[in-house]
């Protein structure tokens, strides 16, 4: 059992007088060094060091931790479940290619490390496992349900999805078969026409109303005291809807969305409904599809009770490359003009895409992932400019799951000259997005035993803000607290979430300045 080894006997042990482990807590105090630039009056720029201190608290006992998907009997929720089984059991299988064991590659929980610091003795860098960072649930002890309007178990999804090895299936098929997604709601309008006719598991009523939320509240309590859960999380892996129109007196405050879901108001959608009852049961609630599910009065509502949000879309393949190309390129000096980016699949989620309204989502979502990294390059871009960027994503039953995306980079170079990059990227859709769903609910979890509190005299712990940035790594258009800016660079987002744990246990950032290796 991982995490109880983990709270039990952590892999390293900070050994500061600002770090003080207990055992249940570890508790931390930390300088945040940060610079501060202020204007002369003849416009000068003046750089000034700052530290602002902060106390931080980690609870250590991980407790008993539920995962519930809606959209379980997808594409997405039948292959994170038969890859959860697998590793729980350790299973192997045999493939074409030979015998293939359970993995959980793609996670950078699982399957990363971090530099931890430098051997005192031989001056090698150390690398630990991102999840002995601090003390995690291990994705093999998620209990793990969920909801879906298809009616199918677990084993016929998995079959309908056409992911994984025939070999592999045969070993999770009866334990699979015991799972059955929980009747959901189901409201037309926001979701492709073409998924009617898997509709057949949905609980009455086709536009929001108070007793959906309560329903689903239930089946949150239900499933966490059947389960005897701690916690639960809930993730939506559901079909991408369209986006729901942003309505003064509609969802713009928490008390009208609140008010407007009680008298069936029909642009309430119903991942805000999912997302409603969630914060109602303190479970936090992230969105891996693109669509506004936090209108303004579902954030403020968030806000207001102190529940953990995050989103929106998994940022699996292409835009994970984009966002980590982009950075690299524009840091590199190298004006990047246009970027160009076609894809076709042939799973359920391209076939609820070739609808206008839910491509849509999906554009949007897709087509502001390098704002940030233009907007930070002002010798490269004036103010306003951008490359032009383009968003294709075309429906072909024949390849599945098995999505191309294609890419070209095209670039301006010394002197004039152009450099043109292209990508072209293959792979299940749902082998990359199912180790982003367990990240997600690792790091969820994780967040809430994380409390703070200032280094002020009275000051009180408390926990991060409601939206929880830090997850942006695996987010496509993360969400960020109102009025803070949002960060799609790849290499920023890993840094903040390692570097937010390292202050946990008092560790400032690791600079990569290796001095002990120049200063010789
Ligand atoms: P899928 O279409 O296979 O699965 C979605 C499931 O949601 C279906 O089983 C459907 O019946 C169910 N569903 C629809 N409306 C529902 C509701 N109101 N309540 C409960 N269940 C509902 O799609 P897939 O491939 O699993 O993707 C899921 C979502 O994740 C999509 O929005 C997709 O755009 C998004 N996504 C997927 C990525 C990937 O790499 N696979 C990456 C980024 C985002
Ligand atoms: C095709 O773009 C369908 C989408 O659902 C994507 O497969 C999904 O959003 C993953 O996109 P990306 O850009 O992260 O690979």
């Amino acid at each position: 059992n991982g995490s109880a080894r983990q709270e039990a006997t952590p892999l390293f042990t900070v050994q500061s007088p600002n770090v003080v482990y207990t055992d249940n807590e570890i508790k931390s105090q930390y300088a945040y060094q940060t610079t501060e630039i202020t204007r002369t009056a003849d416009n000068k720029m003046v750089a000034t060091p700052k530290a602002i201190n902060y106390n931080f608290k980690v609870e250590r006992k991980v407790g008993k931790v539920g995962m519930m998907l809606v959209g379980w009997g997808g594409n997405n929720g039948s292959t994170v479940t038969a890859g959860i089984i697998a590793n729980r059991r350790g299973l192997s299988w045999e493939t074409r290619e030979g015998q293939q064991n359970a993995n959980y590659y793609g996670s950078i929980v699982m399957s990363s490390t971090v530099k931890l610091g430098t051997d005192a003795k031989t001056g090698e860098e150390i690398n630990i496992p991102f999840r002995d960072l601090l003390p995690m649930v291990h994705p093999n002890d998620l209990v793990i349900g969920g909801w879906d309007i298809s009616s199918l178990d677990l084993a016929a999804s998995m079959d309908r999805a056409q992911v994984l090895e025939p070999s592999l299936k045969t070993l999770v098929r009866k334990e699979m078969a015991e799972m059955k997604p929980l009747p959901s709601i189901y409201y037309p309008d926001f979701i492709a026409a073409n998924q009617e006719d898997r509709a057949d598991n949905v609980i009455e009523g086709t536009k929001a109303c108070w007793a959906h939320v309560e329903q689903i509240q239930k089946d949150i309590r239900d499933f966490k005291a059947k389960n005897d859960l701690d916690k639960v999380i809930v993730m939506w892996t559901a079909n991408t809807e369209r986006y729901a129109d942003i309505v003064p007196g509609v969802n713009d405050t928490a008390e009208n969305l609140i008010n407007s879901i009680k008298n069936g108001h029909e642009e309430v959608s119903p991942s805000t409904v999912f997302a409603i009852a969630s914060i109602l049961e303190n479970a936090p609630f992230i969105n891996g599809s693109p669509q506004n599910t936090f209108v303004p009065g579902a954030l403020q509502f968030a806000e207001q009770r102190g529940a953990f949000i995050g989103g929106d879309d998994f940022k699996s393949g292409q835009t994970k490359m984009k966002s980590a190309l982009v950075d690299f390129l524009i840091n590199a000096g190298i004006k990047i003009t246009s970027i160009a980016s076609y894809n076709h699949l042939g799973n359920n989620d391209g076939k609820n895409l070739s609808s206008q309204k839910q491509f849509r989502s999906k554009e949007i979502s897709k087509s502001n992932v390098v704002d940030d990294m233009v907007a930070a390059n002002h010798i490269l871009y004036g103010k306003d400019e951008h490359p032009d960027h383009t968003v294709v994503i075309k429906y072909m039953p024949a390849v599945g799951d098995n999505k191309r995306a294609l890419d070209e980079y095209y670039a301006e170079i010394f002197m004039g000259g152009h450099q043109t990059i292209s990508l072209f990227n293959i792979c299940e859709d749902s082998l990359l997005a199912s180790p982003l769903i367990i990240d997600l609910v690792v790091l969820a979890e994780m967040m809430t035993r994380v409390s703070w509190k200032a280094d002020s005299e009275g000051a009180e712990y408390k926990g991060f803000h409601s939206v929880l940035s830090v997850l942006s790594y695996m987010l496509k258009a993360p969400l960020t607290p109102p009025g803070t800016p949002v960060v799609n660079a790849l290499g920023k987002q890993r840094s903040a979430l390692i570097n937010i744990f390292r202050a946990c246990v008092g560790l400032q950032p690791e600079s990569e300045m290796t001095l002990e290796h120049k200063l010789l």
